[in-house]
Parts: C-alpha cells; sequence; structure tokens
C-alpha cells in the first residue's frame, strides 16, 4: 500500500524548499542559477533533472547546426573543437557544422559520423578583436535569415576557445537557450559585468536582469537566434554610430537581450566551464570547457 498522506507530506515539503529558496534567491539576487527553474519557468538545465532516453525520441529527426568562428590565430582551435564535438555534441543527431574561417583551405577535417555536415565558409578577418568577435552577429543575421532555415531546425552558437568533455545532448534544445556564465554562477546581480552607460544600446538599469550569460554558447530555433542576432547586431551598429563600444562587445547586447526576452531554457555551468572558476565542486559534470589561452601571445 502506498502511503499517499507520507507523499503528500513530502510534496508540501519539496514544494516549500523551491518557494523559500526562490523567495531567498529573488530578494537576494544571487545564486539563481543553482535552482533548477527560473522564475518564469524555464528549466535551467543539470544533470539529473531529466530522462535522456525520452528527449532522444522527441528529437529523432530533429536537424541541429553548431556555428563557430576561427579566424587569424584561433584556427589552431578549430580541429580540437570539432573532434571533441564529433565525440561528444548531438551523438546520433542530425548535425551541420556551420564554421566561419579566413583560412577555408587550412581546416582539418574531423573523421565524421554518419548524418553530420561540415560546412566551410570564407569570412574577412577583422583587424581589431573586438570586432572580429562581434562580426559573428553579422553573419549570424545574414544565414538564420538565407540558408540555415531550409537546413536546420535548431541553432547553437559557440566560441572555438573550447572543447567537448563530457555528453552535450538535444536537453539543451529550446526556443531560446543561454548558458549562465561560470564565474558569475554565484555572484549578487549588482556585480554583474552588465554594460551600465545608458548611452549604450546594451545598457541594462541597475535591478534588472536575472544571469549573466556568456556568449561562448548560446542558441535557439533558427528564427529566434534570426531576430537576436538582429538585435544584437543593430545594438552594436547604434553604439558604433556614437563611437562607443559596449563593455563586452557582444556579450553585452546578448545578456541585454535576454532581459527583455528570456530564454526558456537555461544551461548551468555544467555547459560553460572554466577550470580557474570558484565553487568547482558544484559543478559535477563538465561538459564544455574553456581552454586556457595566452592572451599576449594570441591577441597580437
Ligand atoms: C582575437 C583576439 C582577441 C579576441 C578575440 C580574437 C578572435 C576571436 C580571433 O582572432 N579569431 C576568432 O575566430 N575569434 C572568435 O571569437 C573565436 O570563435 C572566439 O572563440 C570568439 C570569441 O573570442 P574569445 O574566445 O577570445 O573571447 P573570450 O571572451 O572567450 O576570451
Ligand atoms: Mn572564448
Amino acid at each position: 500500500m502506498i502511503d499517499w498522506s507520507k507523499k503528500v507530506a513530502e510534496k508540501a515539503t519539496e514544494l516549500e524548499q523551491c518557494e523559500k529558496k526562490l523567495l531567498l534567491n529573488t530578494v537576494e539576487k544571487k545564486s539563481m542559477g543553482l535552482n533548477a527553474l527560473t522564475p518564469w519557468l524555464a528549466p535551467i538545465v543539470w544533470d539529473g533533472t531529466y530522462d535522456m532516453s525520452i528527449l532522444d525520441k522527441q528529437h529523432s529527426g530533429t536537424r541541429i547546426g553548431l556555428f563557430v568562428f576561427a579566424v587569424k590565430k584561433y584556427i589552431r582551435f578549430l580541429q580540437p573543437f570539432l573532434e571533441t564535438a564529433e565525440r561528444y555534441f548531438m551523438v546520433g543527431h542530425k548535425v551541420t557544422y556551420y564554421v566561419f574561417t579566413d583560412k577555408v583551405d587550412g581546416v582539418v577535417k574531423p573523421k565524421m559520423a554518419d548524418g553530420r555536415i561540415l560546412q566551410l565558409h570564407n569570412v574577412v578577418a577583422d583587424q581589431r578583436w573586438q570586432d572580429v568577435s562581434m562580426r559573428r552577429m553579422e553573419i549570424l543575421t545574414v544565414f538564420t535569415k538565407k540558408h540555415m532555415p531550409n537546413e536546420i531546425d535548431y541553432l547553437v552558437c559557440a566560441d572555438v576557445d573550447m572543447v567537448f568533455k563530457d555528453r552535450v545532448g538535444v536537453e539543451i534544445l529550446g526556443d531560446l537557450v543561454a548558458t549562465i556564465h561560470p564565474a558569475f554562477l554565484i555572484s549578487e546581480l549588482k556585480h554583474f559585468t552588465y554594460e551600465r552607460r545608458p548611452i549604450s544600446a546594451a545598457y541594462i538599469p541597475d535591478g534588472e536582469g536575472d544571469f549573466y550569460y556568456m556568449a561562448a554558447f548560446y542558441g535557439g530555433k533558427v528564427d529566434e537566434i534570426y531576430k537576436l542576432s538582429v538585435a544584437c547586431q543593430n545594438g552594436i551598429i547604434e553604439d558604433k554610430k556614437k563611437n562607443i563600444e559596449a563593455v563586452w562587445q557582444e556579450e553585452s547586447h546578448l545578456n541585454r537581450y535576454l532581459v527583455y526576452y528570456k530564454p526558456t531554457k537555461v544551461l548551468s555551468s555544467e555547459y560553460i566551464w572554466n577550470t580557474n572558476a570558484p565553487y568547482g565542486d558544484l559543478v559535477k559534470k563538465k561538459r564544455f570547457i574553456i581552454l586556457n589561452k595566452n592572451n599576449q601571445e594570441i591577441r597580437n
């Protein structure tokens, strides 16, 4: 016999805990990333909160794009990125890599499983590094409108100076998805490095915002990423006209967009980890890792 009164009591305790945590976190405006749900009821994806076999079935046939940019010295990151993606990213699903580089001929193709396609595209290498990373938004506005709608259902955008170390699958798919920056998992809202100058299009007023998202891993349905990239690109252009640049370039514009268009799914720090980040014990599965690079060398 199931003791229903006990089950009901357990449920009440669980809900009370959730409520307490939500209240505490929203009042203090910190550690929101440790919850399993956002205050707008989007899941925060942590290991153990979903059943992979159900999700894989739901997504049989889903076509997924992985967008990555590798120009100038960053081309060296492409091979490990693609090889580890073959091993861990959306294994068993249909994947198209959209690689943008200034040296198409220099790309070493990884050994690829069936159902996976590598698209190589030429792109100009901007002189200023700030322009290189912002250029990605412009390219996204073009591809999410023109080519991708016929080719894929979801698009995932990633930095190239990263490697996959554990499984990343369809649990990350949603209409609009962004990842918590590992340095700000526990931070208070007031310490987030949002753009704070009202003159910038990326401005976020004090007290607004939920998470500090990292521009190294985000995604969504193709039309959602189209809208996002157009908004961010317009912000970048507006700022350029005023001769200013947001404090963290396109990441600032991304954060601004996501304050007003809340993501339908948030990825926990499992999905962008930096071995130097604090609170490593909180994150059991480190799936996608930022590589340590010599900024001095690589940026010159
Ligand atoms: C070069 C110098 C400084 C900053 C960025 C670049 C750079 C970035 C580049 O020369 N080539 C290039 O392809 N990128 C793309 O922009 C890569 O996909 C890279 O992962 C992304 C963001 O730049 P990151 O990774 O240096 O930015 P953080 O914030 O992760 O350090
Ligand atoms: Mn990076």
